[in-house]
């Protein structure tokens, strides 16, 4: 999602929600806290069309690592190295410490590393496409929106005839071959060989949102891992070690990071009227990320500020929580797509009609608007939460901050 794309759309919508509602009487009559006026629908569709659902490449938030950084290099240098798709070369070794039962290792010694030839080769009969928000673990705010391209990483794993004592594969990008830099991720074989319910598998990625992949987005090929964080979708990938350990040994675990997290679902706010008058209807439109466990509902909950809650209820479980409205899936897409067209056969896609299956999808994002009765003067806060598709409210079921961001927002509202 474009940031600046969205906020000046959410400010047309303000923009017609309070002229809609002037002309029309919507101030004057009373709202429903979670009911949007006919004039709201549609501001919100209107707000739908202009806003850019997709993030261009250019416009993520970059999460990079090493000095200097891999997408900095100048293109003598990055081609010398193999950040390059002519020059690119993947290692796929067992893991000396506990190997793992090969009948095949392929490397830049043997000269048989898997390189791009080979890679488009498999893309050729292979390629996915899926949807999927990129967050990191300790940033509340997710980094883009994208649809990503690859090939199944098992598609290579399964070159490399493993026998047996595999348990797990960690795998590792270009790190200015000094040791201290390397950026390492890991993930249970299994996973990898097989996709849980109906999530789509784990990509050697080398497009995003129909163009190749940026230097800062990780070029020629990152790994993607649909459920998870950010750091487990690791840039300028050039290394697979198939291992026998038995646990996590990711670079991101020593922070205290619970490297074993899947994305949470939570809300957010993104804009609401800089001045709100005493009576006047509120309008307030965010995002929501779609963590594993799905979206039922976004609600929001607001609270004069003098009145102090339960200390015994930190989640405000026992409020009088209101239902805002989910947006429907966008009209056009965005993200700088090639022809302003979404790809074909997108995981979750129909494939005939080139629209979703649901609305909104795991793993994405989903926005959300509502407009709140009026209130009297006063100082309040403001807070969004999601209910997960299993009936959970935010923070639940896991509220622990090293797991990812997903505490309650509280937005300070005055009303004069
Ligand atoms: N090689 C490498 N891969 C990496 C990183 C890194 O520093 N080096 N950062 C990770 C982290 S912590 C995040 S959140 C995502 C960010 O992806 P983006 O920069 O494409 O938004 O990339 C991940 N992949
Ligand atoms: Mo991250």
């Amino acid at each position: 999602m474009n940031y600046d794309e969205h906020l000046q759309a959410t400010r047309r919508f303000f923009l017609q929600v309070v002229a809609g509602g002037a002309a029309s009487g919507l101030l004057a009559r009373t709202v429903r806290a979670g009911e949007l006026p006919t004039d709201c629908a549609k501001a919100c569709e209107d707000f739908l069309r202009k806003m850019e659902y997709l993030t261009p490449q250019a416009e993520f938030r970059n999460v990079s690592r090493g000095t200097p950084k891999p997408h900095d290099l100048s293109d003598e240098k990055k081609r010398e190295v193999g950040l390059t798709p002519e020059t690119w070369k993947l290692e796929v070794v067992s893991d000396p410490d506990n190997p793992a039962d090969l009948g095949e290792e392929f490397t830049n010694e043997a000269g048989n590393a898997i390189d791009w030839k080979i890679l488009m080769k498999l893309a050729e009969e292979h390629s996915v496409r899926f949807a999927k928000v990129i967050t990191c673990n300790n940033i509340g705010r997710p980094l883009g929106m994208g649809i990503w391209e690859g090939v199944p990483l098992r598609k290579v794993i399964w070159m490399t005839r493993p026998k047996q004592n595999l348990r797990r594969v960690f795998y590792s990008g270009f790190h200015n071959d000094d040791p201290k830099q390397i950026f390492r991720s890991s993930l249970p074989i299994g996973r990898v060989l097989e996709d849980p319910f109906d999530l789509p598998p784990v990509i050697l990625c080398y497009k995003l949102n129909g163009h190749l992949l940026t230097g800062e987005r990780g070029a020629p090929v990152r790994m993607v891992v649909p459920e998870t964080y950010g750091f487990k979708s690791v840039k300028w990938l050039n290394r697979l070690v198939l291992s026998n350990i038995p646990h996590a040994n990711d670079t991101y675990a020593d922070a205290n990071n619970d490297v074993d997290s899947g994305m949470k679902t939570f809300a957010q706010s993104m804009l609401k009227p800089d001045a709100i008058k005493d009576g006047e209807p509120i309008p307030i439109t965010g995002y929501a990320q779609v963590g594993v466990s799905g979206l039922a509902k976004v609600q929001t909950l607001i609270l004069p500020q003098d009145k102090e809650w339960l200390a015994s209820d930190p989640y405000f479980t026992k409020a009088n929580w209101t239902d805002a409205h989910i947006l429907p899936a966008p009209q056009t897409w965005g993200g700088d797509l090639p022809d302003g067209k979404l790809p074909s056969n997108i995981h979750q896609f129909n494939s005939e009609s080139g629209k979703p299956d649901s609305w909104p999808l795991r793993l994405t994002m989903a926005h959300w608007a509502t407009v709140l009765p009026g209130l009297p003067a006063g100082k309040y806060t403001f807070r969004c939460r999601t209910i997960d598709s299993k009936g959970q409210a935010q923070p639940m079921p896991r509220p622990f901050r090293k797991s990812g961001r997903n505490k309650i927002e509280a937005v300070e509202i005055e009303v004069t």
